[in-house]
């Protein structure tokens, strides 16, 4: 039976995604589009990753929306790299700006999306027991918003406070999603440490700010690592007024830098090679990159060392010599040293007082490598060799990230085919943003797509503008479904596979690689081969009529 579908157009999610979906669905093509989000306000990973120390590392003047000059004019940043409380405040002030709060559906999951294939639509089922249709579904559901279950047991046998770092639990915020003063003790008041004793067990991005803060409060911190990163200083501070006057003058151009740039930052060019140049000229390279902070020690340093074990190793040893000089005990800097992955085969860390913190009378580092956590117990947990105490523990422990989110979804294509069981070797997608089988499916920032590797607002306003103008082309040209084709997906999977296998991640166990999660197939999730080599092939992908897609009149209308 034919019917007609509720919407143009279904958006996941209210973060960065969903939030420029919306906007240029309904106020730029005069779309009919609902967005359902999970939680009851708008930010996507910024509502969520509320933990103290959470903070952008992209300087905020990158990390936030292109596509309207009066929103970048108006908006002022308070630091150089925003805090999440500041993330949250512009995401609500865009969602305000622009009026998306009426076309969202907060505190609303999807659970299920199936394509109905003889109406041509998605049929999108959601917690609250309904269901919706739409054309076309735009997946805004995030990279990093599926938390990690633990993989050890006994968490629900703690007797004290649990939390998680990327569901952290919310200040109080009011049906607007604005932040407003403590109501009672609802939801919950920021966590306060104060004389505590505290476990962290995890010491990635998440671990290492939040343990910098934790320090400052607990009575007594004990830090589980099993793994030590090579964290580098943020170089975070004030916004210099002049400079930003100077930013915000040239905002265009500065757009159009960072978009020619691999991490859509106008980051300062590194020189060819660490290993073609003295020892000396290395050095004065990695102090000023060091000292300015942030990702210019990886990009704005050597160009090889991404590709060339040997140079790598020279920004791993500077790093490796920063953190013995800044750590007063010998053995923990030993810890503390990463030693086990090339610098940058991890996503790297930045940090501010990280490894002084470990200078602390209250702050104890356990391995857990040589001797892993067995179980949490009512009151703390124990390794193979030891038992620790405390009242409260946070769990750093990372994500499942990229495909978790996409899977979590119920999705089924073509002929009942489940997401889950098309990607049970790894994800398959065409240019990281479509899959053969799921029609009308655009997945924001999907897996093998430039996504994490690349500023992600950017990364994010680029998608969005591919699945809208593909959808804009359908209309204009009376065709409603569009699909990769089986064997362009394929080529994008190999040539996806080939430049992860130049690069150094596959050396490294990382959620970039899959290999966080236990059963988790080892496949890179990102595309390497950089944001802006990216772009040209999906503008050349349009040029040619959508070269690998399928486009074809709505079922209903084929057999009129
Ligand atoms: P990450 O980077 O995946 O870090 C997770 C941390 O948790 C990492 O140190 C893990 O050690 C540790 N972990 C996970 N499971 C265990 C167990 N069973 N025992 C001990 N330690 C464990 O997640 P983040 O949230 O910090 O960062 C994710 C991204 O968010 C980040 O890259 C930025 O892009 C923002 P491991 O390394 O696996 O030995």
């Amino acid at each position: 039976m034919s019917h007609s579908q509720t919407h143009d157009v279904i958006v996941i999610g209210a973060g960065f995604a969903g939030l420029y979906s919306v906007h240029k669905l309904r106020d730029q093509m005069g779309l009919d589009v609902t967005a359902f989000e999970a939680a009851s306000g708008v930010g996507g990973t910024w509502f969520w990753n509320r933990y103290p120390g959470a903070r952008c590392d992209i300087e905020s003047i990158h990390y936030s929306y292109s596509f309207s000059e009066e929103l970048q004019q108006e908006w002022n940043w308070p630091e150089r790299y925003a805090g999440q409380p500041e993330i949250l405040d512009y995401l609500n002030h865009v969602a305000d700006r622009f009026d998306l709060r009426r076309n969202i559906q907060f505190n609303t999951r999807v659970t299920s999306m199936v394509w109905d294939e003889e109406n041509s639509f998605w049929r999108v089922g959601t917690d609250d027991g309904k269901t919706t249709t739409a054309r076309y579904v735009i997946s805004g559901a995030g990279n990093l918003s599926v938390p990690k279950e633990p993989d050890f047991p006994g968490v629900k046998d703690f007797q004290g406070d649990v939390y998680v770092t990327g569901n952290w639990p919310q200040e109080p915020v009011d049906f607007t999603g604005k932040r407003v003063g403590v109501i009672g003790n609802w939801p919950q008041e920021p966590v306060d440490f104060t004389g505590k004793r505290v476990g962290v067990i995890g010491t990635g991005s998440s671990g290492i700010q939040a343990i910098t803060e934790i320090a400052k409060q607990a009575g007594h911190l004990t830090v589980f690592q099993r793994t030590p990163n090579f964290a580098t200083p943020i170089g975070n501070g004030p916004i210099d007024p002049e400079l930003y006057a100077d930013q915000k003058a040239r905002y265009a151009e500065l757009r159009k830098e960072a978009r020619n740039h691999v991490q859509g930052v106008p980051l300062e060019a590194p020189l060819p090679s660490a290993i073609e140049v003295s020892a000396e000229k290395r050095k004065e390279v990695y102090d000023k990159r060091y000292a300015q902070g942030g990702f210019r020690m990886f990009l704005s340093t050597f160009a090889d060392i991404y590709h060339s074990k040997a140079s790598n190793d020279t920004a791993a040893d500077y790093i490796r010599g920063k953190i013995q000089e800044r750590v007063v005990d010998p053995a923990v800097a030993e810890l503390l040293s990463p030693t086990d992955h090339p610098y940058a085969a991890k996503r790297p860390a930045f940090e501010n007082g990280y490894f002084e913190a470990f200078n602390q009378d209250n702050v104890e580092l356990v391995d857990v490598k040589s001797n892993p956590i067995e179980r949490v117990t009512a009151t703390g947990l124990n390794t193979t060799t030891d038992e620790y105490e405390f009242d409260v523990l946070v769990l750093a422990t990372g994500f499942d990230a990229m495909t978790g989110p996409l899977m979590a979804m119920g999705i089924v294509g073509r002929n009942g085919e489940r997401l889950q069981d098309k990607w049970a070797d790894g994800p398959e997608t065409y240019l990281g943003i479509t899959v053969n089988g799921f029609p009308n499916l655009f997945l924001i920032t999907g897996p093998q797509s430039p996504s994490v590797l690349y500023n992600m607002p950017l990364a994010i306003e680029d998608h969005v503008d591919f699945a809208t103008a593909a959808i804009a082309h359908l209309n204009e040209h009376d065709l409603a479904i569009i699909e990769a084709d089986a064997e362009a997906e394929k080529a994008w999977v190999d040539h996806a596979n080939e430049k992860a296998a130049e690069s150094l991640l596959p050396e490294a166990n990382s959620w970039f690689m899959g290999s966080n999660i236990p059963g988790k197939p080892r496949r890179c999730l990102v595309y390497v081969g950089g944001a802006p080599t990216y772009r040209a092939i999906c503008d050349e992908v349009v040029a040619e009529g959508y070269r690998g897609f399928e486009l074809s009149p709505a079922v209903e209308l084929a057999q009129l």
